[in-house]
């Protein structure tokens, strides 16, 4: 057998990455490699260890293979995606389960043997001329209990260079965490490019099979398909976790600064994409840790997380000098960032929608040359850069990088922040009676329309539980009673808040103005710590005006009215309830498992509603609320 491994990787690799690979002494680890070196035919293969200069290698494929394009900034390239390459693909991405296994209605399989015999089809002899490159890395800090090491094979610069941004490097966490390791493994390959980008879209295919923690990804680009680390681990993670007894999310995590700046709160938040995750975890004056994917722990009685990874994928639309400073920053200055589906200029610039300077009116974009009013074969406009365009960057560019990114014990969680998209139904923040009542009533009811981030129609109010629904990979009802779980026994759980940016008025227009995000999170720092009361109301607690007009005039610079407060902070009563009705319909039709305790809570506030409208009618001011208390 070894014979065999160094027949097939030798040739392949050369002495030197042949002996990088043999250095980690690692079977399993070897065997895997030569499998896919025999079944992909690669030219050759390169292998990553930690250093420079080897991440220096591949940055510099990035740019020789086309699939990156340097820009006039030092350091910043512009990658592109195929033209229907530009989101995650949902109806594509499939567990590989046996017949006895299920996950329910609402999570996608295939027959295991079928999908490992088509995934291995469409791979073979995928990446013949093509250089392979092996790479380590570590989820989480290194040198941590909350970590997981893994192994990319990919044949994309661009996939290896972006996790060379996004993750720590796991050689050196490889050769300590010794040959009885358990590690996830990614093979992906970009299949024919053409003009850098995957042309063979029809076989794009992302399966993961969670028996060998195996993750397949084939004929795409798009990060969130291909960057094994990303939202392929994160499945694999969620099944561990849930064996475990810990929590994979889909959160970022940031420190608020208390009043004066003399304390700093550490809270969790999970959105669905396109909510303004990304934007709330990198606020001005605040500090971040990671904007979306967590692992939490519990620990010495406290539930602490870490960051998953050590960049940002990020959504780039709208983000401008005067919205996002933080980040606008370091998109504008030297250092290294990866633009995707953006404009690129003759200038060698990057433009992108909603970036606050003036429009160019033509260039290269992901549909190839681009000038304003072009049109695609559908007719359609295409606008100058994809809704979903990205940058992807590291955290320790950003001001605001938190001293504890790389902590191995992580941050002790004293908030959890759940959002999603709706404009007619929940106030702008919320905080949950507790624990259970904030998973189940708002964690676990999460809606959200969809947006860009995903392959589809735009525009369409989707369940996503946790806005984790995409991910998981163990049935509906066991991951939300393991989120009941870790915090059972436990004296003060983290509180839970819940925000919706999104909320309008009666004339469609947005209730709250794009910043007003930051006043939220400092209302929350102050209710943890117990500083400031709250309004009780049937839902949940409601700020109290009083409590927040000094929090805009400090954080915004703005008088807030009471008119103001009083429409945002409305209890909209038969929203509430239709909604409430709506999620019960999927966990009565489509949750094979659903804990009793979850139609029973939601049963609960549908009553105190209730009573609350026969009393005050369908929209109850906030101000007739706290009189009623
Ligand atoms: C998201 O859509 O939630 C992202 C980007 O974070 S992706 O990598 O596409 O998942
Ligand atoms: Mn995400």
């Amino acid at each position: 057998m070894k014979d065999r491994i160094k027949d097939i990787l030798l040739p392949k690799c050369g002495k030197e990455n042949y002996e990088k690979l043999m250095d980690l002494n690692n079977t399993k680890l070897n065997e895997f490699v030569a499998k896919y070196v025999e079944l992909c035919d690669p030219a050759s293969v390169f292998v990553r260890t930690d250093s420079e200069k080897d991440a220096e290698y591949i940055r510099s494929k990035a740019v020789a293979s086309g699939e990156e394009q340097l820009l006039a900034i030092n350091g910043h390239t512009a990658h592109f995606d195929g033209y229907f390459d530009q989101a995650r693909d949902k109806a594509h991405t499939k567990y590989l389960l046996r017949p006895d296994q299920g996950l329910g209605s609402d999570i996608s399989s295939v027959d295991r043997d079928e999908g490992l015999e088509e995934a291995h089809a469409i791979l073979k002899g995928i990446m013949a001329g093509k250089e392979m490159y092996v790479a380590f890395f570590c989820l989480g800090p290194t040198n941590s209990e909350f970590s997981i090491s893994a192994v990319q094979i990919t044949d994309s610069s661009y996939v290896a260079h972006s996790e060379d941004i996004l993750y720590r490097s796991g050689y050196e966490e490889f050769k300590r965490s010794g040959v009885s390791g358990k590690f996830f493994r990614f093979v992906h390959s970009a299949g024919v490019l053409e003009n850098g980008v995957s042309c063979n879209v029809e076989k794009r295919r992302v399966y993961i099979d969670l028996e060998e923690e195996i993750v397949f990804s084939t004929n795409t680009q798009y990060a969130g398909n291909t960057v094994g680390l990303k939202k392929l681990s994160m499945r694999l993670a969620i099944k561990r976790a849930s064996e475990e007894g810990w929590l994979t999310e889909h959160m970022f995590v940031m420190g608020v600064h208390g009043p004066d700046n003399k304390r700093l709160t550490y809270f969790t938040g999970s959105f669905p994409s396109a909510c303004g995750k990304t934007a709330t975890s990198m606020l001005e004056g605040e500090k971040i840790i990671g904007d979306d994917i967590a692992y939490l722990r519990r620990k010495d009685g406290k539930v602490r997380a870490v960051n998953v990874e050590r960049g940002i994928f990020g959504i780039i639309r709208d983000v401008s000098d005067a919205n996002d400073p933080a980040i606008y920053g370091a998109l504008t200055s030297p250092g290294e960032v990866i633009f995707s589906n953006i404009l690129v200029t003759e200038d060698k610039k990057p433009h992108w929608l909603g970036d606050g300077v003036e429009e160019p009116t033509e260039g290269i974009n992901y549909s190839g040359k681009w000038f304003a009013g072009k049109k695609d074969q559908a007719g359609n406009e295409v606008l100058l850069a994809h809704k979903n365009a990205r940058y992807t960057i590291r955290i320790k560019s950003l001001g605001n990088c938190d001293e504890n990114l790389d902590n191995p014990d992580g941050v002790e969680v004293k908030g959890i922040i759940y959002g999603g998209r709706d404009s007619d139904t929940n106030v702008p923040v919320e905080q949950s009676f507790d624990w259970a009542h904030g998973i189940l009533t708002q964690a676990a009811t999460i809606e959200s329309e969809t947006t860009a981030a995903t392959l589809g129609k735009e525009g369409v109010r989707v369940f996503n539980l946790m806005a984790n629904l995409d991910f998981l990979s163990i049935p509906i009802g066991r991951y939300i009673q393991n989120n009941l779980d870790i915090v059972e026994g436990m004296e003060i759980p983290p509180s839970i808040f819940h925000v919706n940016y999104f909320l309008r008025g009666k004339d469609g227009k947005y209730l709250n103005g794009i910043k007003d995000k930051h006043v939220w999170v400092k209302w929350m720092e102050r209710r943890v710590h117990g500083e400031v009361e709250a309004i009780t109301s049937p839902t949940g607690y409601f700020p109290k005006y009083e409590d927040l007009v000094p929090i805009f005039k400090e954080v915004l610079g703005k008088d807030y009215a009471r008119d103001e407060y009083e429409e945002q902070f409305t209890l909209r009563i038969p929203e509430r309830i239709a909604k409430k009705e709506r999620i019960k319909e999927i966990y009565h039709t489509k949750v094979f498992d659903t804990p009793h305790i979850l139609l029973k809570t939601l049963d609960d506030q549908i009553l105190r509603l209730e009573e609350c409208r026969k009393k005050y009618g369908d929209y109850v001011s906030p101000f007739v609320l706290e009189k009623d208390e």
